[in-house]
């Protein structure tokens, strides 16, 4: 309690002091509160809460270079080039405002006087919740031609506000090392994790350069730089890689209205899926929202109209949204000073006004971009004709069969292997990858609660087909019968058969590749599955390491050193696993089926939609995103064949 001796007249100050401490406790007594989980998702979340602030710095326009790395030991360091956090002291604690910053919960944008702050994560908890959840954590600030620093444990004051320095530039440096006390299952960031996020975060604020470094293993550092000056132009060009483009041009607009940044980006390929992301606030509103709908509404009225005019359609020839909305790639931005997120995962923006203001800004440039270019503007239209008569015939030939879907009295000879129990709680599926592998589950498994799905090679590549086509795969469609959901219109998540869907592939590039392919279906298809939590990946091991008797697992080169380490006398015979077919079904069980052993981690939103672009990066034709993915996953890559 140095601290205090240090302020020996500030009575008021040991008031809020304990208020205070009060606060933080609370969020290491119940952290999930704060941060979802204490798993890798809610480590990984730390990082953002931090980011934001330095994002709202730079969209407060002050400054442009934020820069993320990891140091040995996990650590993780952030900085950005802005003003520098303030320091000047608080009139009623005497104490700097940085530090409340640190220290009280929900300080947030208190010192914060414009009013277009527009950060923030779903949680949106800010800096005193990380310092809560840190073993460590050290604030340097550059401002007045002076470097001051300020250092914390688990949310306490550890020093004071101390000059130490002159410097020349300004910006905040934020450094922590979070508690494993807290976050006992890993406390391992994963590179690819936060690099993807920061490569959105490029794309989504255009000019603002973002740094991402790896330097846990000094004699492999990792270092990724992105700065867009294109923004969301560049997003869909980024989507697009790999496919064929139907028009040249990327559509384009940004407008400001009643304080409401919008930013859109479009372009047609010659697949059927529509892909639409939209983001509020730098956050993917998965449940989309106002701003969805104004743009879909704004694409609709503008193609009709520009058909309607140039008689483009035959009489009896109508489109619908769906139908424009085929092989489109479009990326919908707002940047709100208030946004309401709502829905079940609250990620749908509820802000009425934001329907007509996007609607309106995004209308007047596709109005613009269609009389301007009109070549293209045939070819949309066209193509949207094509969905319509695809559509209705689809309907048509659904009505004489007199089938609802092809889901219906088609009895398969579905290769499920299915448990004892009917209480869909206590059930699991596995999704396995090959017959050797599916046989070896099999007989591992517990038959009471665990059933067997095993799928025979490559799954279908769902992005680039129609449903309809995607259901006359019989890989898929055991899928969904097994299931019991039902899937589009008809999809109830209440029929599920399980509520563990799990899948477990060989730990290789083919197997992570299956498994991103099984991810994609579920997002594009049955995303409630994964909103409700059902979908998990299994991890297998990917050492054995026998001395004797002494028989180890190692699910990471990590673990495998820690065994070698923690054993230095022994010599272990170790074998490399290079597929769940080389396991039998005791092994297969004890390591990556037995509920006490496993590990599973549940798959998220977010994970779905990287796995969903990273997919068409793996798939596309260019070898080079390819080659860098794998190297930058070099985990997977010992046993290659590319
Ligand atoms: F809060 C935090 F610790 F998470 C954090 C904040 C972490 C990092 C890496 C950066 C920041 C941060 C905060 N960067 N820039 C700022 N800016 C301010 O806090 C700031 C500076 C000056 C003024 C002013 O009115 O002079 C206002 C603000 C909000």
């Amino acid at each position: 309690m140095e601290d205090e001796k240090l302020n020996p007249d500030a009575k008021e100050y040991d008031a809020s002091h304990i208020k205070v401490l009060k606060g933080l406790e609370g969020v290491r007594v119940r952290p999930g509160m704060y941060i979802g989980t204490t798993g890798a998702r809610g480590l990984h979340h730390l990082v953002w809460e931090i980011v934001d602030n330095s994002i709202d710095e730079a969209l407060a326009g002050y400054a442009n270079h934020i820069e993320v790395e990891i140091l040995p030991g996990d650590i993780i360091s952030v900085t950005d080039n802005g003003r520098g956090m303030p320091v000047d002291i608080h009139p009623d604690t005497k104490r700097p405002a940085v530090e409340a910053i640190f220290t009280v919960l929900h300080a947030g944008g208190k010192f914060d006087n414009s009013s277009y702050k527009v950060s923030g994560g779903l949680h949106g908890v800010g800096a005193s919740v990380v310092n809560a959840l840190s073993e460590w954590l050290e604030v340097t600030i550059h401002r007045n031609g002076k470097i001051y620093t300020e250092k914390f444990s688990r949310g306490i004051a550890t020093t004071d506000l101390i000059e130490n320095g002159v410097s020349d530039h300004t910006g905040s440096i934020v450094k922590f090392k979070a508690d494993p006390e807290i976050f006992t299952e890993t406390t391992v960031y994963d590179y690819e994790t936060l690099r993807a996020r920061i490569q959105q975060l490029a794309f989504l604020n255009k000019g603002l350069k973002l740094t991402i470094t790896d330097s846990r293993d000094p004699l492999n550092i990792i270092k990724n730089i992105y700065c867009y000056e294109g923004g969301l132009k560049e997003y869909v060009q980024f989507l697009n890689e790999g496919k064929k483009a139907v028009t040249q041009n990327i559509i384009y607009c940004e407008g400001e209205k009643q304080n409401i940044q919008v930013e859109i980006a479009l372009q047609y390929n010659e697949e059927f899926n529509s892909t639409i992301y939209s983001f509020t606030n730098n956050i993917h509103t998965h449940e989309g929202g106002s701003h969805e709908d104004g743009f879909k509404m704004a694409l609709l009225r503008c193609l009709k109209k520009y058909a309607d005019e140039n008689k483009i359609l035959k009489k009896d020839e109508e489109i619908t949204g769906e139908d424009v909305r085929e092989g489109l790639v479009a990326i919908v931005s707002v940047k709100h000073p208030d946004p309401q997120f709502e829905g079940q995962t609250k990620t749908k923006l509820g802000n009425t006004e934001v329907r007509g203001i996007v609607s309106q800004v995004f209308g007047e440039a596709l109005d613009r971009y269609l009389l301007e270019n009109p070549k293209e503007a045939k070819i949309i239209i066209e193509k949207g004709l094509l969905a319509s008569r695809a559509r209705i015939a689809a309907r048509k030939a659904r009505e004489a069969t007199r089938r609802k879907s092809p889901l219906d009295g088609l009895m398969l000879n579905s290769k499920l292997t299915d448990c004892r129990s009917k209480d869909p709680t206590l059930s699991e599926m596995y999704i396995v990858e090959g017959d050797s592998a599916g046989g070896s589950a099999k007989s591992g498994r517990d038959s009471e609660y665990q059933a067997i799905l095993p799928l025979r090679g490559k799954v279908l590549n769902v992005q680039k087909v129609r449903l309809e086509r995607a259901l006359s795969n019989n890989e898929i469609l055991s899928m969904i019968q097994a299931i019991g959901t039902g899937i589009g219109e008809e999809f109830d998540i209440t029929k599920a058969r399980y509520h563990k869907i799990i899948i477990m592939t060989d730990a290789d590039v083919d197997g992570e590749h299956i498994c991103i392919l099984l991810l994609t279906f579920f997002y594009r298809f049955m995303p409630q599955l994964i909103e409700n939590g059902y979908i998990y990946v299994a991890k297998p091991p990917l050492y054995r390491a026998q001395y004797g008797k002494m028989l180890k697992y190692a699910y990471s080169d990590e673990e495998l050193e820690i065994i070698k380490r923690t054993n230095p006398d022994k010599k272990f015979d170790i074998q490399r696993y290079k597929g769940l077919g080389e396991m039998d079904a005791s092994q297969l069980w004890e390591t990556t089926m037995d509920p006490a052993n496993r590990t599973l981690v549940q798959v998220h939103l977010e994970d779905a939609m990287i796995a969903d672009q990273t997919f068409e990066m793996l798939m596309g034709e260019e070898v080079e995103p390819r080659k860098k993915f794998i190297q930058e996953n070099a985990h997977y890559a010992n046993n290659l064949d590319i």
